[in-house]
């Protein structure tokens, strides 16, 4: 097990709920909550650390009017980077992403104002994204004089494609909620607060075993990066470890005996 300690985090607010559903916020509403590095390494932190404490899903939010911001702009400006300083920046973002997006935690973000670049990024590494009206996403890297580095060629491509991902880019396109929800970019369109949905959707998550959740939070997205021969033989491996699992008994029995609900459309 690891140890989370919510007081050691500056630009991420955490807060640990007794049900295992912690809440991290971005906490620079000021900056927009863009993307320094030093909130990169405070996600690395409590990203690697999360799935052995105890951490049963997490709302990822943003502090503020705007989930995120992106690459902070000023601080990249300010330090004139290298090539080699910003590859390195880049692998840190992508060593946090990858830590969400495979760590087999359910991680679900609520989305409200702008979710734009490197913002867009981060929210493509959760593994649901809830929307409210007041949500948009764009990638304005091209009219910064930039390109993406956070994973949006593999993960934002992934959620709705590549010509749109590249039409976005050379246009400064910008995609408000209802359109992003259809498109694929947010599962949900939250009517009220994409955060109060955010948190019944993670405390409905987490009511799953904890193993179950691991496999469908980190297995999926391995898959799809092999081979459909090899996907199917690591399917049957994960499945064999987790639907032999010791506490999935109970629930196996519950179903048998009648007890346990059934699947229903309206429930
Ligand atoms: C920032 C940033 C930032 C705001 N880095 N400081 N991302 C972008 O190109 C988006 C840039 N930001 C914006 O377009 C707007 O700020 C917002 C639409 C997000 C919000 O607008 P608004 O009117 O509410 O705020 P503002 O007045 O523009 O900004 C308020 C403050 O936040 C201001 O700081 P202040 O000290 O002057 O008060 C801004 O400088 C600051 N701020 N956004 C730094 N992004 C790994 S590669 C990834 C590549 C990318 O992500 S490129 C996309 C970058």
């Amino acid at each position: 097990t690891a140890k989370l300690d919510p007081t050691a985090f500056r630009n991420l607010d955490i807060q640990a709920g007794e049900d295992g559903v912690w809440i991290v916020t971005l906490n620079r509403p000021a900056k927009r909550n863009a993307l320094d590095i030093a909130t990169i390494e405070e996600l690395i932190t409590f990203f690697s650390a999360a799935p052995r404490a105890g951490v049963r899903a997490v709302v990822l939010a943003g502090a503020g009017d705007h989930f995120c911001a992106g690459l902070d702009l000023i601080e990249h400006h300010d330090a004139d980077r290298s090539p080699a300083d910003f590859m390195h920046v880049c692998l840190r973002w992508h060593e946090a992403f990858n830590k969400m997006e495979y760590g087999g935690v359910p991680i679900i973000a609520a989305l409200k104002g702008a979710v734009v670049g490197g913002g867009l990024e981060l929210a493509s590494a959760a593994h649901i994204r809830v929307m409210d009206d007041s949500a948009y996403v764009a990638l304005p890297e091209g009219q910064r004089g930039l390109f993406t580095g956070g994973g949006a060629t593999i993960r934002v491509s992934d959620l709705v494609g590549k010509s749109r991902m590249i039409d976005m880019m050379l246009t400064g396109r910008v995609y408000k909620a209802a359109e992003a929800v259809d498109l694929g970019f947010a599962q949900y369109l939250a009517e009220g607060d994409s955060y109060d949905m955010a948190l019944r959707l993670a405390r409905r998550a987490a009511e799953n075993l904890p193993l179950s959740n691991f496999a469908i939070c980190s297995a999926v997205s391995h898959m799809t990066n092999m081979s459909a021969l090899d996907a199917a033989y690591a399917e049957a491996v994960v499945a064999g470890v987790v639907n032999t699992q010791p506490d999935a008994r109970a629930r196996l029995a519950a179903f048998a005996d009648k007890s346990a609900a059934r699947v229903r459309p309206d429930e």
